[in-house]
């Protein structure tokens, strides 16, 4: 309860920073996008992670204004490094309940146009139960929101109650492969077989895909057998300060 009056004040007092984990294409190395990662460093407890106060942040509807503030903040940081890689994206992660309200999409284009940041060089995260629980009227707010040219890409796939039918529905640009199946796919067979599935319907669907938490040489060198385009993980990057990510970004120019 404590916690809670502690969280209301984090947004306005500024105790909120974000972290930055970069996305490589898996060919080549070159950061094609980075997403940001929420952090509570708390003035007694010290940093706290989104594990520890998201659940809370839901319950309490705390989660709107932090969303809200990642976003704009996210924007801000990603037009920091369109100068040096002009195609490069910044992702956001966007709790189930913000997806169901309409302001989503005023918030959106407030962040990038008040960041000078190209809307296309924005990606929401939406998670497959945020999804599968959308109405029409989230249908139609994330159609309004590819139309603007904000990419969307399904977060931890394969985790939900994936029914195949919703990717007909939802106007995604990309899959993320949730790192379950990745931290298994070397020595796995139907941990194997996921990732492909997974990857063989994103190139129908004519979507991105991305291996999440990529940790070894080995992981690495299976999804990229698989055709897997772009990873993210330790092995790449953990996730870090803009500075640190606006280093590996000049590195890999
Ligand atoms: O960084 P870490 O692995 O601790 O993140 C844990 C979870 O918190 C992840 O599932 C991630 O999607 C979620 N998360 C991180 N930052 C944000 C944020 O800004 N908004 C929302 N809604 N979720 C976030
Ligand atoms: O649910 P979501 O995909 O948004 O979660 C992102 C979280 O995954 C971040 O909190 C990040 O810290 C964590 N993460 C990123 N890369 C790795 C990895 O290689 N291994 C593990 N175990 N976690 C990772
Ligand atoms: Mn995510
Ligand atoms: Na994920």
């Amino acid at each position: 309860a404590e916690l809670i009056a502690d969280l209301r004040r984090a947004v306005d007092e500024g105790q909120l920073h974000l972290e930055f984990q970069p996305i490589v294409d898996l060919a080549t190395g070159a950061v094609r996008s980075a997403e940001a990662l929420v952090r509570w460093r708390h003035p007694q407890l010290g940093m706290l992670s989104p594990a520890r106060f998201l659940p809370l942040a839901e319950e309490t509807g705390l989660i709107l204004p932090i969303d809200r503030w990642v976003i704009h903040e996210a924007c801000r940081a990603a037009a920091t490094w369109q100068d040096r890689i002009p195609s490069a994206t910044v992702a956001v992660n966007i709790a189930a309940s913000h997806l169901r309200r309409p302001d989503l999409i005023a918030t959106v284009t407030e962040a990038t146009a008040g960041a000078g940041l190209a809307p296309r060089a924005l990606t929401l995260e939406l998670t497959e139960s945020a999804l599968i629980e959308g109405s029409d009227a989230v249908l139609d707010r994330l159609s309004q929101l590819r139309e603007l040219g904000i990419r969307i890409a399904i977060d931890d796939f394969g985790t939900g109650y994936s029914s195949l039918s919703y990717l007909h529905r939802i106007p995604a640009t990309e899959l993320k492969i949730d790192r379950s199946f990745v931290a298994r796919v070397a020595e796995d067979n139907r941990a194997y077989a996921t990732v492909e599935m997974v990857t063989r319907l994103a190139g129908a669907f004519d979507l991105a895909v991305v291996a999440e938490g990529v940790e070894t040489d080995r992981q690495h060198d299976a999804v990229a057998a698989i055709g897997c385009v772009q990873g993210q993980g330790f092995r790449y990057g953990r996730p870090a300060a803009l500075g640190e990510l606006r280093t590996v970004l000049a590195r890999r120019r």
